[in-house]
């Protein structure tokens, strides 16, 4: 069968990458970018549309105009930005996915995707190798939210049958796109003003760790988690993804390796801590390596030296 996607929420860090993986796969004309600001890089010959998910009757007309086969809904509120308006967080996070769930049904849109987040974790969860079905306790509304998206997630499929498809995406790092409003963004952070400055002050602990994944692995694991017969996903809520997990002064230490001047330094009560201590500091992923064959490539090593070498050419 043909493809068409709309991605919704196309503009962040995770869309921006994943809409031209999409694009090269399926080609231009099948993949239809959408957000509530306009793209400041948009190229010849890709479609873009401007959106806010929260209202239903502007996203019904733009399903029925490009009849799509898979949603991604990317738009969200992260877990610093949440934690400042928690309302709107709730409202972005929760009335946007019930949108999507609701009109695919309607329509007869059969694929989504949709993203939670190591956040669904919290302070009773185990802190090591957090297993795909354990005690579950987020504290932020971002992790609430999205406890309760994957709820609704496997609710839809489970009452009507819809293949609906979910990674709990732990820090993600890039370097075409920032990240704007999470908890992990320091460790995005850290490599432009190594280069630009050769010093960052993180507002994590220097002994924080935290679960993270390259982009590169990102993009591929969503995608194939997409492409992954039907009967292979077992887990229609969301599937823990591992890649990478270190701490501040790891990846510090990393850093100076390649850039032996940088200077690391921390600030201290930053509200992104508690955050950051509610979470796991590594992941179990078990369940996706069995279920679709899931395996990362980059380890903090090779993630660091690529990093370092395509932003030394950006900047
Ligand atoms: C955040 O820090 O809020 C996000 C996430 C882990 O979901 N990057």
């Amino acid at each position: 069968m043909k493809e068409r996607i709309i991605m919704i929420g196309a503009n962040g860090q995770i869309g921006s990458e994943l809409a031209a993986a999409l694009r090269q796969k399926f080609g231009n004309e099948n993949v239809i970018t959408s957000d509530i600001r306009e793209p400041n890089n948009q190229k010849e010959g890709e479609i873009f549309e401007t959106i806010n998910v929260l209202d239903k009757e502007a996203l019904k007309s733009l399903f029925q105009k490009y009849k799509p086969t898979q949603i991604y809904l990317l738009a969200a509120m992260l877990s610093a930005t949440g934690e400042q308006y928690p309302q709107k967080a709730w409202d972005l996070n929760m009335n946007g996915l019930l949108h999507v769930l609701d009109l695919a049904l309607e329509l007869g849109i059969k694929k989504i995707f949709w993203p939670s987040s190591i956040a669904v974790f919290g302070p009773h969860s185990p802190k090591i190798d957090t297993a795909q079905y354990c005690i579950m306790d987020p504290t932020s509304i971002y992790g609430i939210s999205k406890l309760a998206g994957e709820r609704l997630c496997e609710y839809y499929h489970l009452r009507y049958g819809l293949d609906i498809r979910s990674i709990r995406y732990p820090g993600i790092i890039s370097w075409k796109t920032a990240p704007g409003g999470g908890t992990t963004d320091y460790a995005v952070h850290i490599f432009f003003e190594a280069l630009k400055h050769g010093k960052y002050a993180s507002f994590l602990s220097a002994d924080t760790a935290l679960p993270m994944l390259y982009m590169e692995d990102a993009v591929r694991g969503t995608i194939a988690l997409m492409d992954a017969p039907s009967e292979q996903i077992r887990i229609r809520s969301s599937y823990n993804l591992a890649g990478l997990s270190f701490t501040p002064a790891e990846i510090a230490e990393e850093i100076k390796k390649i850039l032996p001047n940088f200077e690391m330094s921390y600030v201290d009560h930053d509200p992104r801590q508690a955050i950051a201590d509610s979470w796991p500091a590594s992941i179990d992923d078990s369940s996706a390596r069995k279920d679709w064959g899931w395996k990362p490539r980059f380890d903090l090593e090779s993630m660091t030296k690529d990093m370092i070498e395509n932003l030394k050419r950006d900047l």
